[in-house]
């Protein structure tokens, strides 16, 4: 029954009373007046408890956190410690179709190998006039001046142009392979991972496929929405969570990053959970101000756990060719980079980035986004990333180890 319903059938009793003027209405709306302010008080409770549905995907140690927000600016992002056993059910992995790297380097290989390809339909002598074609090819693909004179010097030695495909790929494997990437880290405690960028390069997005795969492997994962700089990015992350099943601490708009990081790590070390992801605003690395803030963040994390943050992922937009390489250099300066996410390689001709970022970096690339989707990050693999740039679209591209 509703509220305005019982309003409805208190009126014509009113008249009622009025009407007959007598003992038995007043007797009448004595008896009925208690039994409606009841029932009114009734709907109302209802009215304002939440209904079991509307916090059911919310994992509980989540609404705890937001429940801190609701407090006040400086309690924003403190999450009281709750007992391990509050935490989600780590949400059983579905099966999705594998984003396959192939695929996702499909434009940037028709600029590479499928340019190269086409000029060697036409010309099949390695002279001075197919070298300067194949020079001018591998410095439009975007792989860095420095890779582009590597690979031309390759395809100089090859000798003919037959042999120019196996010498461009065996390469490029070469300084894909220069690059070592350091053992995941021995870490006692949740692990403590920091993302950083420029604007609009992937990172949310990037934070959640991560957390994706880390619940997928039945571990717990705390989101810290570091990023206070605009509303909306704390309710990107927000979104993020709930579509994952991740654990969140939101700090409020405007307030300090580092201090949201703090109260993650502390809130990650009560409870258990098992990994860290650190959203952080977009920067440009010319924005002095800004980087010393990611400096910030991680010496914050440090008085908690001396380690952190045990890795920095710097999030490139593929879309940004070569002057990803430069992102690379500056954001190394400020904190020390451990891998690198390459986003965004789905929708780009510039894949061949990879080679520039391995030669003028010595960063390895970590993982590739090939979409928007949660399962769309893929391991990079410098085996399968090279046969995935110079396929020959199944016309015997040479298959690695
Ligand atoms: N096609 C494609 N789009 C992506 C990929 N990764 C991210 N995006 C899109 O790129 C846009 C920016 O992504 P965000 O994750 O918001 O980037 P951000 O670095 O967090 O941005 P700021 O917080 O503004 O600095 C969004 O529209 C994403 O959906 C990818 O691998 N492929
Ligand atoms: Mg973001």
């Amino acid at each position: 029954m509703q509220i305005w319903e019982i309003q409805g059938w208190i009126e014509p009793l009113l008249l009622g009373v009025v009407a007959v003027g007598g003992l038995g209405g007043l007797a009448a709306l004595l008896i009925a007046l208690p039994r409606a302010r009841r029932e009114t008080q009734r709907l109302l409770d209802a009215q304002a408890t939440p209904t079991p549905e509307s916090t059911v995907s919310i994992p509980r140690g989540r609404a705890s956190a937001e429940a801190h927000i609701a407090r006040g600016p400086e309690s924003a992002a403190r999450v009281a410690p709750s007992p391990a056993s509050a935490l989600p059910t780590p949400a059983k992995p579905t099966p999705t179709p594998t984003p396959d790297i192939r695929s996702g380097l499909r434009r940037s290989r028709s600029a590479l190998w499928g340019r190269l390809e086409d000029l060697f339909s036409r010309r099949n002598t390695l002279d001075a006039s197919t070298l300067s074609e194949i020079e001018e090819i591998l410095f439009a693909a975007d792989l860095g001046v420095k890779t582009a004179d590597d690979l031309l010097e390759a395809a100089k030695q090859a000798g003919s142009t037959d042999a120019v495909h196996a010498a461009l790929e065996a390469r490029a494997l070469e300084i894909l392979s220069g690059v070592s990437t350091p053992p995941e880290a021995d870490v006692s405690g949740p692990k403590i991972v920091l993302i950083v960028g420029v604007n609009g390069s992937g990172k949310t997005t990037s934070i959640g496929k991560l957390a994706a795969r880390h619940i997928a492997a039945g571990k717990n994962v705390l989101l810290a929405a570091a990023d206070t700089f605009r509303a909306a990015a704390i309710d990107q992350l927000g979104i993020w969570a709930e579509r994952v099943n991740a654990e969140i601490v939101k700090g409020s708009p405007g307030g300090d990053p580092a201090a949201v990081a703090f109260d993650a790590v502390k809130a990650a070390q009560s409870r258990d959970v098992d990994v860290v992801l650190i959203d952080t605003a977009g920067r440009l690395q010319t924005q002095g101000n800004l980087m010393d803030e990611l400096g910030k963040i991680a010496r914050t994390v440090k008085k908690l756990v001396p380690d952190a943050p045990h890795e920095v992922l710097l999030v490139l937009d593929g879309n940004t060719g070569q002057n990803a390489i430069r992102q690379a250099q500056e954001f190394s300066r400020q904190v020390d980079v451990t891998g690198i996410v390459l986003s965004k390689l789905d929708g780009t001709a510039k894949g061949g980035v990879v080679l520039g970022i391995a030669q003028e970096v010595g960063i390895p690339v970590r993982f590739v986004g090939v979409g928007e989707g949660v399962e769309d990050l893929i391991d990079f693999e410098p085996g399968a990333f090279v046969r995935a740039l110079f396929d020959r679209d199944g016309h015997g591209a040479p298959e690695y180890a």
